[in-house]
């Protein structure tokens, strides 16, 4: 495989989307020395075969708001891979919902899936809506109005779709009901549904606990603890959420959180009662990071920022794509940062994790990170399929074993001979080897 040739014709052939572009430059870039090893997959043009989705639908959104009017959205699934398993992968609600993003996000999420040793291929799917702002009802309807062109595309053995950005249980509860009602069948077809019927203990959990189980063992490679240590995260919905419960319970203080519109500055840390009131500002109330500092007068609200550059041990970006650049990734350094885990999916540009990696402090990538979600995904996948619900006990130690197992397979296959361990290579590399072995065997499609 020449990588830069292949990058250059699927720019070519698809211009105008840069994310997808941008992520799978990064994993061209780190597997092309494994894949040359195989010259069978070459032959069989297994690359390109990987890079370019299976499928991808995309239809219009038609609802009614409060007023009457009638609304439209577009509505689209990015069916990746399936070649180790049924297509799988959230949904994403959000006004800078694109294809080029779906395809970035469904091109990560086939490898992330590959590294949780479940069965599952890789998928993504959204719309340009907006639920901030939305009443219920309009939510409700446009949920129903998304899953009537959706549903005739997904079943538990075909496709299964979960929550990402602006989609959570609430959400997932309204497609769940409307899936049900047209298809006349109750089927496990979404993760991430409520404990009543059907969902996971832990799912809530999964990926901010995931990514906390996943970063105390990048510190343990270097006999460091979590306790103690200052940890700025960004972002403040489900992510970030149960990011900062788990830091907190291992004994670390989080000092920021953030949304869209800036961040706040805790310097006396977010404590149990502190975290709660933002469970409830953000869970029920739906409101505003910055109402934060209302309430706690002696934190600061920063308008318009993003908190990388605030002094830390830690740094757990749990929002979007291309949070973190170039410049933060270099403030991060300069104040100190030893550890950066990615909770969101690509949060850092390849010009930040250029920094992190010449730096050589630890550096995990979202799809070794953040998989935790999506491998409890698959474990309520395996619950409806049993038809039984496990214990929390039981769900969170299977979350804790995925981890270390992503972890040790990231070590395997990333650390480089200088002993430094290159997570995004080890990462891309054992995802990819899983899924093209899989392809290899299943013949030319
Ligand atoms: P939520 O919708 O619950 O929360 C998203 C948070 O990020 C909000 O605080 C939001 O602020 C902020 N945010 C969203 N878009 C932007 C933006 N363009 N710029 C700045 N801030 C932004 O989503 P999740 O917590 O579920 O997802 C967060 C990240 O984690 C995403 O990258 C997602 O892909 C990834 N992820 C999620 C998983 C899951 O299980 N939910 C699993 C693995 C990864 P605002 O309210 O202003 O929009
Ligand atoms: O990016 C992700 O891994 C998710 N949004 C979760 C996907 C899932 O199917 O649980």
């Amino acid at each position: 495989m020449d990588s830069k040739k292949v990058l250059e014709d699927l720019k070519r052939r698809f211009p105008n989307e840069p994310e997808y572009h941008q992520a799978v430059e990064e994993v061209l870039s780190t597997i092309e020395d494994a894949y040359n090893q195989h010259p069978e997959f070459d032959k069989v043009n297994l690359i390109e075969r990987l890079c370019i989705p299976d499928r991808i639908y995309q239809f219009r959104v038609t609802w009614m708001d409060d007023k009457g009017n009638i609304q439209t959205n577009m509505g689209y699934r990015v069916q990746h891979n399936n070649a180790i398993g049924p297509y799988k992968g959230g949904i994403r609600f959000h006004k800078s919902v694109n294809l080029g993003i779906l395809k970035f996000l469904a091109f990560e999420q086939t490898f992330k899936n590959s590294l949780t040793t479940l069965p599952m291929g890789g998928a993504k799917g959204g719309s340009d809506f907006s639920p901030r702002g939305k009443s219920n009802a309009e939510v409700m309807r446009f949920c129903q109005a998304f899953m009537l062109e959706l549903a005739r595309h997904i079943g538990p053995d075909l496709d299964v779709p979960a929550g990402d950005i602006g989609v959570g249980g609430r959400e997932v509860g309204f497609m769940f009901g409307a899936y049900k009602k047209y298809t006349h069948q109750f089927q496990g077809v979404l993760t991430g549904k409520g404990l009543e019927y059907g969902g996971s203990l832990i799912r809530p959990e999964a990926t901010g606990y995931g990514n906390v189980y996943f970063l105390c063992e990048m510190l343990k490679t270097r006999g460091i603890e979590l306790k103690g240590k200052s940890v700025l995260i960004s972002g403040a919905g489900n992510v970030a959420q149960y990011t900062a419960e788990k830091v907190l319970q291992l004994g670390g203080k989080v000092l920021t959180m953030s949304d869209s519109d800036g961040y706040i500055y805790d310097p006396d840390g977010i404590d149990r009662e502190k975290l709660d009131y933002i469970f409830d500002l953000k869970q029920v109330q739906r409101g505003r990071i910055k109402e934060y500092v209302d309430q706690y007068p002696t934190a600061k609200y920063v308008e318009g920022k993003k908190p990388w550059f605030e002094k830390a041990d830690i740094a757990l970006p749990s929002a979007t794509q291309n949070e973190i650049n170039e410049e933060a990734a270099k403030a991060l350094v300069a104040n100190g940062v030893i550890a950066v885990s990615e909770g969101a999916n690509m949060p850092s540009t390849p010009e930040a994790i250029k920094v992190f990696q010449q730096a050589k402090i630890l550096y995990s990538p979202g799809k070794a990170a953040n998989a935790g979600g999506v491998s409890v995904s698959g474990l309520e996948m395996s619950q409806n399929s049993e038809r039984l619900s496990w214990t929390k006990e039981e769900v969170d130690a299977r979350l804790h074993t995925i981890m270390e197992t992503i972890h040790a397979n990231c070590v395997k296959y990333g650390t480089e001979p200088d002993g430094y361990i290159n997570y995004v290579k080890g990462a891309n590399v054992a995802g990819f080897m899983k899924v093209a072995k899989a392809m290899m065997a299943q013949g030319v499609f």
